[in-house]
């Protein structure tokens, strides 16, 4: 039996759900490359500023026994970079291809938006109202009335599907704002649960000493430690999004098992963050075939079949 692996976001077509989480190996070209020849089904790009930026100091980036801790601050090639592969990207490739992007300010969202959208092209914006990691910027994701602003300005101007990416929430009250929000935006497709969890603290046991040079040691945390705040997550805005909103499930998959938690949770599509960065885009052949390997064991023929079916006591 074969099974079927493709998905829609935003009514765009991917044949397989898997593709990166922004940052991970999206920010240059060759990068973008390596993905488009694995087998993933699509591409997103790192999140994109107005300027380039260098980023923070390193190492700022570190594996750790469950997961990971990054304080990476938006390096990136600026917008224009981005813009420019968007305009040669081959859209006739089956993979659709997605831009993240994530201005400083709000006004710096609006110029990025325009240009792309002036631009007229096939590609799907993801805006990230969730980057931990910039110095003294706090994350948009965790200002309600910030959000609704950006959201009610952008949306107009984008005025195609796109999403936004945002960050693990930890109370009830907050799903319900939240997606209260999103419900308000008509031309908000999908939402991507979650960004890493923000502000964790890792320390060497033994030479007592944090694990990443930025802001005194504190990260965003990902990986396996964080599939259970990332299932929450995506399965209460797949409870909440109505109008064929859908939800982008990431964090915590490092095998075929835990990405086909995140479809039952209600994932439309699954990105893959720590465990892309540590194996390697062939990490996606893997997953694909784990996740096939579940589906045919189940019996399951699509992803529709177990999509959002988690069961509840
Ligand atoms: O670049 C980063 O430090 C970063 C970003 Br923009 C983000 O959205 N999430 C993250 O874990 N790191």
């Amino acid at each position: 039996m074969s099974v079927d692996l493709s998905t829609s976001i935003a009514g765009v077509k991917l044949p397989n759900l898997f593709f990166n989480a922004s940052g991970v190996w999206c920010q240059q070209e060759a990068e973008l490359t390596e993905l488009l020849n694995s087998e993933s089904g699509s591409l997103i790009t790192k999140s994109a500023t107005f300027e380039p930026r260098e980023g923070n100091p390193s190492p700022r980036y570190l594996p750790l026994e469950h997961g990971s801790i990054n304080s990476m601050g938006l390096p990136n090639e600026g917008y224009e970079y981005y813009l420019e592969y968007a305009k040669k990207y081959d859209y006739n490739n089956a993979k659709p291809l997605f831009i993240s992007l994530s201005g400083l300010k709000l006004e710096d969202n609006i110029q990025m938006v325009t240009k792309f959208v002036e631009a007229d092209l096939p590609c799907i914006l993801e805006v990230n109202f969730s980057c931990p990691n910039v110095p003294g910027k706090p994350q948009l994701g965790y200002d309600m009335e910030g959000m609704a602003k950006a959201l009610r300005t952008l949306a107009p101007i984008i005025k195609k599907p796109f999403g936004i990416k945002l960050p693990p929430y930890f109370d009830i009250v907050h799903f319900d704002q939240v997606a209260e929000i999103c419900n308000s935006v008509d031309n908000l497709a999908f939402v991507t649960c979650v960004n890493s969890v923000g502000n964790g603290l890792a320390i060497d046991f033994e030479t007592e000493t944090v694990a990443i040079k930025p802001k005194d040691g504190f990260g965003g945390l990902g990986g396996q430690m964080i599939l259970n705040t990332a299932l929450a997550n995506v399965n209460a805005f797949a409870r909440r999004l109505k109008n064929g909103k859908q939800v982008i499930g990431v964090g915590g998959v490092t095998s075929g098992k835990e990405a086909f938690l995140h479809v039952l949770a209600g994932a439309s599509a699954v990105q893959i963050g720590t465990q892309l960065k540590e194996e390697g885009p062939q990490f996606f052949a893997r997953v694909k075939k784990e996740l096939e390997d579940i589906m045919v064991a189940k019996g399951y023929k699509s992803l529709d079949d177990f999509r959002g079916k988690v069961k509840t006591l």
